[in-house]
């Protein structure tokens, strides 16, 4: 059994490194790969690329766990939402039709476009050391619901339009979400993953007095999902806050993701019954080594005591030199 499963099912302490986005921009042999498949949705429901390049940085480093690749907006793809990448400019979907959105697909259909991500899988956890973790992954309803209505003006803020809809039609969305996003990560677990982790990306850009129903409520739900189903779950709430410690309290998960701006002290001292996991900010890695291994030497000796899992704050940035991975993951290992 891989040291993040151990961990995440007796919060235990022990050694365990990944990197979020480790398969991705930074890595020449996945550029070679993207190169030549300009769709980005297609590259990820082809199984066999999709595998080769989740075991790329598995070939390079010595981390515990690979991260299926794969994106969160595969859901609102199997939707039947169209979701195109535009080079340099990131994710974009087509016109969101609430009409159509609770008449589209069925579950069947669902897992059939889906199902190349299953076998993608499967595929790499027979390739994959059994001390090694597979995680996949969803977004959370919050989170997919940003791109689904395209609401994100830019890093730090939301077009509110959101708020004018009506209580019980949102609900009615993050219900459905929910529903479909539960059926992706069961089926991923039953391909072969060892773990989901749910990334919500954009909860700090929720407005204060909403984030109970956007955030907390709809994780918890998918929380209580993977619980009944023996499914061992991390969460990324990005940008809470103080509100990691209510997020913690409602939603306890098996393990928790700190983003660049979560004081590590106080995490250690607030964050409790749960596995930490990541925190050190990515831009370490593109600026001076030695602060890099500063701060990283400053998570390690926080965390020793604890159950903790080495990993970022978000993920590697395109610009990073692989090789700076490397020397992280060699300083890890050694300290
Ligand atoms: O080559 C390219 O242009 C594609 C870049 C790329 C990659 C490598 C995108 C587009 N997605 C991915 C893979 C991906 N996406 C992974 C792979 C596994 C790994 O981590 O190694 C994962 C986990 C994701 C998850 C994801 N997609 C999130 C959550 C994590 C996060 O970054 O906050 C989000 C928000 C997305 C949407 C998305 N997809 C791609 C981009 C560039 C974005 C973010 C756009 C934005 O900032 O709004």
């Amino acid at each position: 059994m891989s040291n993040l499963k151990k961990m995440l099912l007796n919060k235990t302490s022990c050694k365990s490194i990944w990197f979020m986005r480790q398969a991705g921009r930074y890595l020449p042999e996945f550029r070679k790969i993207r190169s030549k498949n300009k769709d980005f949705i297609k590259l990820c429901l082809d199984s066999s690329l999709s595998s080769e390049i989740t075991l790329q940085p598995i070939k390079r480093f010595d981390v515990d766990s690979a991260i299926i690749f794969s994106d969160i907006l595969m859901v609102p793809y199997a939707l039947g939402q169209e979701v195109k990448f535009i080079e340099g400019k990131g994710p974009k979907l087509s016109k969101f039709n609430i009409e159509y959105f609770f008449k589209s697909n069925s579950e069947e259909e669902f897992i059939k476009r889906l199902n190349p991500i299953y076998e993608a899988i499967t595929m790499t956890r027979e390739k994959l050391n059994k001390n090694k973790s597979l995680i996949s992954f969803v977004g959370a309803p919050w989170t997919l619901l940003v791109y689904m209505l395209n609401i994100k003006q830019d890093k730090n803020r939301i077009n509110l339009e959101i708020l004018n809809m009506k209580d019980v039609e949102l609900n009615q969305i993050f219900n459905r979400l929910t529903k479909y996003i539960c059926l992706h990560i069961k089926n991923q677990i039953k391909a072969g993953a060892d773990v989901v982790q749910i990334f919500d990306s954009w909860a700090g850009l929720i407005p204060e007095k909403k984030i109970k129903n956007f955030c907390l409520i709809p994780n918890k739900n998918i929380v209580d999902f993977c619980k009944k189903n023996k499914i061992l779950n991390i969460c990324f709430p990005k940008g809470l806050k103080k509100k990691y410690l209510d997020f913690n309290l409602t939603v306890k998960p098996d393990g928790i993701s700190l983003d660049p701006n979560i004081d590590p002290h106080w995490a250690k001292d607030n964050l409790r019954d749960v596995v930490i996991q990541g925190g050190l900010n990515p831009k370490l890695l593109i600026t001076s080594e030695k602060e890099m291994f500063k701060v990283a030497a400053k998570y390690i000796k926080i965390f020793r005591d604890i159950p903790y899992v080495f990993n970022l704050g978000h993920g590697l940035l395109p610009e990073t030199d692989p090789d700076r991975v490397n020397k992280l993951v060699e300083f890890y290992r050694k300290n």
